[in-house]
């Protein structure tokens, strides 16, 4: 027998899944082959404690289909607990109780982020790529046409250069009425997994809560939400993972402060516990040149608690799409491989998701969640369960 030390640690293999109302079945991800579940309670209005009850149930769910629920994504972050108004503090003392309830319940690992107003956000949910698959696409043209000659945000304009309002007139002008409402959902309505949905007014009145709060302010109300609920982890024996911003820059004048290995620095050392921890997800973090995946991985390894494998491709305007999982700006093959070595020095595996995927072959007959088909992942997890095989027994050779 070979000696298989190197690669006995291996990524467990998991996706999401929105629950019952998933047109992506249980069955489909343990066909696809994997061995855990990431999903959330997402009926549960924001800010309310998740009950033991529940959380069972939807453990017994998962259960009865033959996985784990390894990974919580996510409890969602309250606005009030990110501007710091109203009832925060109780919004706090929630989830500090949703964090013990899950941990009674066996489940050890909560994703969440911190973003202002928006989770993620991307401009066009159905871009069709070379092959006929169709992606997901954030295109600042668009953007910022939403942002100055749709949503009319005062003083959007002097976030951005002339050359790209110009940019953004031209592609304002060329764009028809259904593809202008088409664009405002998509960035007001809420991507599978947000928990906002809004209207136009809405959005703005959302926005304005943050005229007076800058990056400075925004990263201390998360360091305070981050003193109160890690002891709570720590007794607990949580892992949480905070998710970087995507995309991991400023956006409609918001701050964002979960960007780059400077960010994630800052938060370390305001609150050190390795419970304190990151969701590494390459698609987010990748869209940044300057931010060196490979080594950050090794920089946060020890609390990189949860990973999301995804490649974006950027162009010089600003645009990114959503690639192939072994393709685009993202180095699967450097990653993957710190990866791997990385969990042999802990000791441990890390569950990981193929984040996102095309919509593909027979998908494209079907309304699936932007991003969350089943063949396109089953592509992307196939991909790199293929990957983390091969680099594992070369590293063990
Ligand atoms: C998008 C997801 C995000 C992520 C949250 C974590 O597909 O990666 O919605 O779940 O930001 O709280």
């Amino acid at each position: 027998m070979k000696n298989n030390k190197l690669s006995g640690f291996k990524m467990i293999q998991t996706m999401r899944w929105y629950g019952p109302n998933d047109p992506v079945s249980l069955a489909d991800l343990r066909q696809a082959g994997c061995t855990g579940v990431v999903t959330a309670l997402h009926h549960v209005p924001n800010g309310e404690i998740w009950k033991i009850d529940e959380i069972n149930q939807r453990k017994k769910l998962v259960e009865k289909a033959g996985m784990t629920w390894d990974v919580v994504e996510s409890v969602p972050v309250h606005e009030t607990i990110k501007t710091q108004t109203g009832d925060f503090e109780r919004y706090i003392e929630n989830y500090m109780q949703t964090i013990r309830n899950l941990s009674a319940c066996g489940i050890k690992i909560i994703t969440y982020n911190f973003m202002p107003v928006l989770d993620w956000t991307r401009t066009d949910l159905a871009y069709v790529v070379e092959d006929g698959s169709k992606a997901l696409l954030f295109e600042k043209a668009a953007f910022i046409a939403f942002d100055v000659f749709i949503l009319k945000r005062k003083n959007a304009a002097l976030d951005y250069s002339v050359g790209e309002i110009n940019r953004a007139r031209e592609r304002f002008e060329k764009m028809g009425t259904d593809e202008k409402i088409q664009l405002q959902r998509n960035i007001t309505a809420g991507l599978p997994g947000s928990e906002e949905s809004f209207t136009l007014e809405q959005f703005q009145s959302a926005l304005d809560a943050y005229s007076h709060i800058d990056e400075n302010a925004l990263s201390k109300h998360l360091i305070y939400f981050l003193q109160q609920i890690i002891p709570v982890a720590d007794e607990f024996g949580v892992k949480m993972a905070i998710h970087p911003d995507d995309p991991p820059f400023s956006i409609l004048g918001l701050p964002r402060i979960v960007s780059t290995a400077t960010n994630l620095q800052a938060l370390i050392d305001a609150v050190p516990s390795l419970n304190n921890g990151i969701c590494f997800c390459t698609g987010s973090f990748g869209v940044r040149k300057d931010n060196d995946l490979p080594a950050m991985i090794k920089e946060f390894g020890d609390r990189i608690h949860f990973l999301h494998l995804r490649s974006t491709r950027r162009n010089e305007f600003g645009d990114f799409y959503e690639d192939n999982h072994l393709e685009g700006d993202v180095d699967m093959y450097e990653i993957v491989k710190t990866i791997v070595q990385l969990m042999q020095d802990r000791k441990m595996n890390i569950p990981m998701r193929p984040d996102h995927g095309h919509q593909m072959l027979d998908d494209l007959k079907k309304q699936t969640n932007p991003g969350y088909s089943a063949i396109g992942r089953l592509r992307g997890l196939a991909e790199l369960r293929g990957l983390e095989m091969g680099i594992g027994k070369s590293m063990s050779c």
